[in-house]
């Protein structure tokens, strides 16, 4: 569910040159104090920033999992780890460390090869008014060959978008800055998934494909306080949920701005879900969330 969970308050962490990588919907980068952060360029905003300020966010791509190979297939990971080789002096197969190691338990280095990707979709933290909202991305090249051009391909839930052609440089190891690659309309109690792929690095074949696609889910705009309905046999609108998985999701994910009211319609039932409730943005001792069951 979270990469980091840090329930309080509190400056004695020291948090950074981590990998992060989450799978599956409804996945946190992090939770801190209440407020959660479902992007990795979100979650370095918590706690004033000090957190993970040298940390990648990628899939490893572990050689072989399964066979408990756990070197890592993508450059973006090579030497992005703290320097302990005071304490830390070999790899768990002896080899020696460096002033820049490599995350994890292996030392490795990356083949030579043109591997662009998209390290991460970038959309505003929430809470999201509705309205126009900027797409951004960082691209990002896993590989050892500067990456001087690249498609930027996306879509926003499974509608395909106009492809970015981006020119620029960027080293093996390194990744760009945001990419602006356009906007979207954003609805009110309406979820949006946006993937978003690279294609044709250096207008060639890219080595690897496993690592081109990053996605950004369950985009909400802020919950307005007010009543509302649960009701399966009404259809999604401004005040209707249909299931408690989708009001779950959309006060958890967009947040809320005022107290809720949420009412299941008598005889709409019967619900069989299972849902989690996780730290919903926005809520306090006025901006409460009532649900009223009706059986
Ligand atoms: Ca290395
Ligand atoms: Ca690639």
């Amino acid at each position: 569910m979270y990469n980091m969970f840090i329930a309080n308050t509190g400056t004695l962490f020291n948090i950074n040159n981590n990998v992060y990588f989450k799978q599956g919907n409804g996945s946190m980068v992090g939770s801190y104090n209440g407020i959660n952060y479902p992007t990795f360029q979100s979650w370095r905003t918590a706690n004033a920033g000090i957190f993970d300020s040298n940390s990648v966010y990628t899939d490893p791509l572990f050689v072989n999992q399964g066979a408990f190979d756990f070197t890592p297939a993508d450059g973006f990971v090579n030497n992005k780890g703290a320097n302990v080789l005071s304490s830390v002096p070999v790899d768990i197969n002896f080899q020696a460390r460096s002033t820049t190691p490599d995350p994890g338990i292996l030392e490795f280095t990356p083949p030579t090869s043109t591997d662009a990707g998209i390290a991460e979709v970038v959309i505003p933290a929430a809470p999201l008014s509705p309205g126009t909202i900027p797409v951004n991305v960082k691209v990002r090249n896993a590989g050892t060959t500067t990456i001087t051009s690249v498609t930027i391909n996306w879509t926003i839930n499974g509608v395909t978008q106009t492809p970015f052609a981006w020119t620029g440089s960027i080293a093996g190891g390194t990744q760009s800055a945001n990419v602006n690659i356009g906007s979207f309309t954003l609805n009110a109690l309406t979820g949006y998934s946006i993937a978003a792929w690279t294609s044709n690095p250096n207008n060639g074949p890219d080595a690897r494909n496993t690592n081109d696609t990053a996605y950004a889910d369950n985009i909400f705009a802020v919950v307005p306080g007010g009543s509302y309905t649960i009701n399966q046999n009404a259809a999604a609108s401004a005040t209707n949920f249909v299931s408690f998985t989708s009001f779950s999701n959309t006060i958890s994910f967009g947040g809320i701005g005022g107290p809720i009211v949420a009412t299941v319609v008598t005889g709409s039932g019967p619900y069989n879900e299972q849902v989690i409730f996780t730290n919903v943005t926005g809520t306090s001792a006025t901006n409460t969330i009532t649900i009223n069951g009706n059986n």
